[in-house]
């Protein structure tokens, strides 16, 4: 009989966490949706961090470039760009699939990607050579 009565809080306390538990992995979508997806790469001397860089073909991307060197880099990816969908009000910021970001700033494109593979490097004299180049997986 004790044994029963055990099983059974048990199961009832179960039922109740559960329940719970369900309430805010319902609030979580909602919240999410609509907001680009920020793809975050970091520039430096030189290296850019993630040195390859994955996001999916189709989706809203708030690319964001920060360059934390005391000296200028960019973000050169002239297919990446010219296959992408770029945000209109953004797209000032790309002048022959580059992206030239300052000491010290941080630059911002939304855009849509296409599905393919694209070579990154900085095209500042020797920064290639010296390790700033990366790669763009789109799937
Ligand atoms: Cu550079």
């Amino acid at each position: 009989m004790r044994k029963i009565s055990i099983i059974l809080a048990a199961g009832a306390m179960a039922l109740c966490t559960s329940g719970y538990a369900n309430q805010p992995q319902a609030a979580a979508p909602s919240a999410a949706s609509g907001a680009d997806t920020e793809q975050r790469v970091e520039l430096s001397n030189f290296d850019f961090n993630p040195k390859e860089i994955h996001l999916q073909a189709g989706h809203a991307y708030a690319l964001v470039v920060a360059n934390q060197a005391s000296g200028g880099h960019n973000f050169a990816a002239r297919e990446f760009f010219a296959a992408a969908k770029v945000e209109p009000a953004d797209a000032a910021l790309i002048t022959d699939g580059e992206i030239e970001v300052p000491a010290m700033s941080t630059l911002t494109v939304h855009l849509v990607p296409a599905a393919g593979s694209y070579k990154l490097v900085c095209t500042h004299a020797g920064h290639a050579f010296l390790g700033m180049k990366g790669k763009i997986v789109v799937e």
